[in-house]
């Protein structure tokens, strides 16, 4: 293709409002153009690497039995009001009324529409293993999408679900999506790592996270560096302490208070006492239900609501506002599990089995209590896993150290059970002509948040750094003077032989300064780039810029084609 003839406008200078990378390069090379927040026109360079993703997706998916189905848009409330989710979502979900007055939502995910289809047309055991996808828009009213298609409210997403007979069947499932996903990743240049995560409000039981390792990625994860142990810090667990509850008190300080004037944060009465944080315990209560719970951390430490929520069986809980605290005694920034005003819950994290003396709220304005051993002083209903990991703790799996990093979630694959398909009648009957409830995975990709993230991974100075197989072309030929018949000739010359070879080559034929040219190769992030200019011509040679390494070579002309190819290899 001629580059004059490409609609890929692109910017000299870097829009404000884009803030990473992918962004700021996706808008400057001319990929894409924002219509409102979160929601964008994908322009032809842009398209050409969609299309390079989706085919490597279809190829992994349907290479694993995965058919191919196009999901309506427009959803029914009612399928979503039988699983209980129409209420669950909010402000997130699109919803809009038609000329009847009837209620639909624009499509965030595909489990209800899926599942009822499924539940109309599968009835026997022989129909499965079903697995299903699509590569469609999803609409999510997200409250700042930010960060161009890194989080869009309308994104292109590949959507698959499993329909299988039982566990085992779904356990396969999941075993070759995820399979599928590390081949797809791979094929797309991309470096992936699979974390476990949180199921979160979808349900079911197991989920890993794809995450393309990047400092700009929105998740935090940990991984262990002597084992392959992953996960989103939302889920990471951590394991009791070492030698918890040993430590005997007989010899230790009994209770006191001391004065602790205003001292209501951690900071402040670790400051105040000149003691670190980690000696003082961080009181936290919350409203479960309807009732309060006293949830207890270490100061240094951070409370997770993941692994509280799963703790207590349910994500309805929130912290107390002081307001709601008003005459029940307990006194904010002095909350204490010592003497409460009031009989209370108390769970722990479980490094409180470990370590202290600790200094706790005195549960009275302006006190605190030192020397207060756990298991003497005061203990709690439970210890649990409660604390957010972090880059330092111990791996829950070989004890190794775990080391941080930032994540761009790509993928995600869930083992939800049977949550929709119970909630929809998806049942089969079985050889022996029993009913049964079918067994659902369901695995999605960011297609749009691919490309965003191969950008944040493969990127420099002077712009995109394209691999090579999802690349909008493979090879941009820049001629110095397109005008120069001589360069015409050989540019031509070889536009058509690496054509011929099946690359996809661009010509830039516009009557340009080379600088400009070449800073625009740079930009939009071709891979390889051929010039051509009179000095080459005259002695015979054309130089070849590998975009990634930067390195230049000069090939002399009657072995161009067959020294690229070389040099390019398939595609
Ligand atoms: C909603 C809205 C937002 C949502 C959901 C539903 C996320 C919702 C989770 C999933 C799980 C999987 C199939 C492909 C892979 C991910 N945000 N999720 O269910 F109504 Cl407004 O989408 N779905």
């Amino acid at each position: 293709m001629l580059m004059s003839q490409v609609f890929a406008p692109t910017l000299r200078e870097t829009p404000k409002e884009a803030e990473i990378p992918s962004h700021q390069l996706m808008l400057r090379a001319g990929f894409i153009r924002k219509n409102a927040g979160g929601i964008y026109t994908y322009l032809p360079l842009a398209v050409r690497v969609l299309q390079k993703i989706e085919r490597i997706i279809r190829e992994e998916l349907e290479a694993r039995g995965c058919q191919e189905l196009l999901l309506p848009i427009i959803q029914p409330a009612e399928l979503w009001q039988q699983t209980g989710r129409w209420d669950v979502y909010g402000e997130e979900m699109f919803r809009l009324t038609d000329r009847h007055g009837r209620q639909f939502c624009l499509g965030p995910t595909h489990e209800e529409i899926i599942t009822a289809l499924v539940a109309a047309e599968v009835n026997s055991y022989r129909q499965l293993p079903l697995r299903l996808y699509q590569i469609q828009n999803k609409y999510r009213d997200e409250i700042r999408p930010r960060f161009g298609l890194m989080r869009g409210r309308e994104f292109i997403m590949k959507d698959c679900y499993s329909f299988d007979r039982d566990q085992a069947g779904l356990d396969e499932s999941y075993r070759l999506m995820y399979e599928a996903y590390t081949a797809i990743f791979n094929r797309c240049g991309l470096t992936t790592r699979p974390v476990e995560a949180d199921p979160g409000a979808i349900g079911g039981n197991a989920t890993h996270e794809f995450m393309v390792i990047a400092d700009t990625g929105e998740a935090a994860i940990v991984y262990c560096t002597e084992c392959d142990y992953a996960a989103n810090v939302e889920k990471a667990e951590l394991l009791p302490p070492a030698g918890a509850g040993e430590s005997s008190s007989v010899d230790l300080p009994v209770v006191e208070e001391v004065y602790t004037p205003d001292c209501k944060t951690i900071k402040e009465v670790a400051d105040y006492l000149q003691l670190p944080e980690s000696e003082t315990i961080k009181t936290l209560l919350y409203e479960v239900e309807g009732e309060f719970v006293m949830v207890l951390v270490r100061g240094d430490h951070t409370l997770n609501e993941y692994k509280l929520a799963a703790h207590l069986g349910t994500s309805t809980f929130r912290l107390a506002e002081d307001d709601s605290l008003v005459g029940t005694g307990f006194v904010t920034g002095f909350l204490g599990p010592i003497n409460p005003p009031a009989k209370i819950r108390v769970i722990a994290d479980y490094a409180l089995q470990a370590g202290g003396p600790y200094v706790v709220g005195a549960n009275k304005a302006d006190y605190h209590l030192r020397n207060v051993v756990v298991g003497r002083d005061f203990t709690a209903d439970a210890f649990a896993d409660l604390r957010q990991a972090e880059p330092g703790d111990s791996c829950p799996r070989c004890r190794g150290r775990l080391a941080g990093a930032r994540g761009i979630e790509v993928g995600q694959v869930f083992k939800l059970g049977t949550k929709y398909s119970k909630a929809l009648n998806a049942t089969y009957l079985d050889e022996n002509g029993v009913a049964r409830e079918i067994v659902m995975g369901c695995y999605g990709i960011g297609v749009g948040r691919t490309m965003a993230a191969a950008i944040e991974q493969n990127h420099d100075e002077d712009g995109i750094i394209w691999p090579l197989p999802i690349a909008p072309f493979h090879v941009i030929i820049v001629p110095v003077a397109y005008t120069d018949p001589a360069q015409k000739e050989l540019a031509d010359k070889l536009y058509a032989e690496l054509t011929e070879l099946g690359y996809e080559v661009l010509l830039d034929d516009r009557d340009e300064r080379p600088g400009v040219k070449f800073k625009d190769a740079d930009l939009i992030g071709i891979p390889y780039r051929i010039t051509i200019g009179p000095k080459g011509i005259q002695n015979g040679f054309v130089e070849l810029v590998t975009r990634r390494t930067r390195s230049k070579i000069e090939i002399p002309l009657e072995e161009a084609t067959s020294k690229i190819r070389s040099i390019i290899g398939s595609v």
